[in-house]
């Protein structure tokens, strides 16, 4: 497999340009399900260690269905698959633009929740539409081990986020480790208590807030992932969970910056526009840089061609 890395304000996204799996037609929903069941192993090989590591989000290039679009995409993590990454969203664009394979300006790319337009402002700098968003219940408690009541609201970004807004640590870099624990916790008693986004979907990603240590912006996050990774950008689809929470308690109208700076100090500037009372349309922009491109292999003898925890040869 034929890889570009890039990252989206500091997290990795690994664009598989070739050589990934053969996933037939279908929607992308359909496809992501057969990469999920028939191919998993080009998931492990691309993102388990050695050859890759927890934090890489991957994005599989394939035909789109929607012919206005540039590129169909799935993007897949440690442990499964994403509907869809925004920072991932701005690294592909990035990737494409690097590869001579889409100019500056606006482009489309289909995913398996729908169509996310990516307007490239530079070779680097990208804004993203991405898939109507809204907050699905607000102001939700649950009990958690060693935490005591944990309250957040639930939202719909691209993918199901618990959003608290009082952090159980101070969001800096050393504290990691709590901030890590402290969401594995809140992940769990969720699921325990049967805690969902709408129709039964699991909340795979948790995200803390806090006060922002630049002036510029409006506040910090620190953003848990499905895998047990933390995004090191804002997250994209996190973010734009994040705008329509504010949209839905007024506390930010259409049209106005939110800038969002990540647990390593990176920043997204986000805002919306209204598509209904209930959703919105939120659009992300950061800067992704170009920084390694390879290709993956597995010679024979191998004792972890799919990486540590894959599939065995
Ligand atoms: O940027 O949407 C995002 C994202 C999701 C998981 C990691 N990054």
């Amino acid at each position: 497999m034929r890889f570009i890395d890039s990252h989206t304000e500091g997290e990795p996204t690994r664009v598989i340009i070739d050589g990934g799996p053969d996933l037939g037609s279908g929607t992308l929903t359909e496809r992501r399900n057969r990469f999920r069941e028939t191919a998993d192993q080009f998931r492990q090989c691309a993102i388990n260690e050695p050859r890759g590591w927890d934090a890489v989000v991957g994005a599989l290039l394939c035909e789109p269905t929607d012919t206005s679009c540039a590129a169909g995409v799935i993007f897949f993590n440690n442990t499964g698959y994403l509907n869809m990454c925004g920072h991932g969203a701005i690294g592909v664009a990035v990737t494409l633009h690097y590869l001579g394979r889409i100019g500056l300006g606006v482009q489309r790319l289909e995913t398996p929740v729908g169509i996310v337009e990516v307007n490239l402002l530079s070779p680097n700098e990208v804004s993203i539409e991405n898939v109507p968003s809204y907050r699905h219940r607000s102001k939700v408690s649950v009990d958690v081990e060693h935490l005591g009541t944990v309250t957040g609201d639930i939202a719909w970004g691209g993918n199901w986020f618990f959003l608290v807004e009082q952090s159980p640590a101070p969001l800096t870099l050393d504290n990691l480790r709590s901030l890590s624990d402290a969401a594995h916790l809140v992940r769990n008693a969720l699921k325990r208590d049967g805690i969902t986004g709408a129709d039964g979907q699991e909340i795979d990603h948790i995200e803390f807030f806090g006060p922002a240590q630049s002036p510029e912006a409006h506040s910090r996050n620190f953003v848990y992932c499905p895998g047990g990774a933390y995004d090191r950008s804002p997250c994209g689809t996190g973010t734009s969970a994040k705008l329509a929470c504010l949209a839905a308690d007024g506390k930010l109208a259409a049209g106005e910056n939110w800038i969002q700076e990540s647990i390593i100090g990176s920043r997204f500037t986000g805002s919306y526009r209204s598509a209904s009372d209930e959703t919105i349309i939120p659009t992300i922009t950061g800067t992704a840089y170009v920084c390694s491109e390879g290709t993956l292999i597995q010679q024979a003898g191998d004792p972890f061609p799919n990486g540590i925890g894959g599939s065995p040869a």
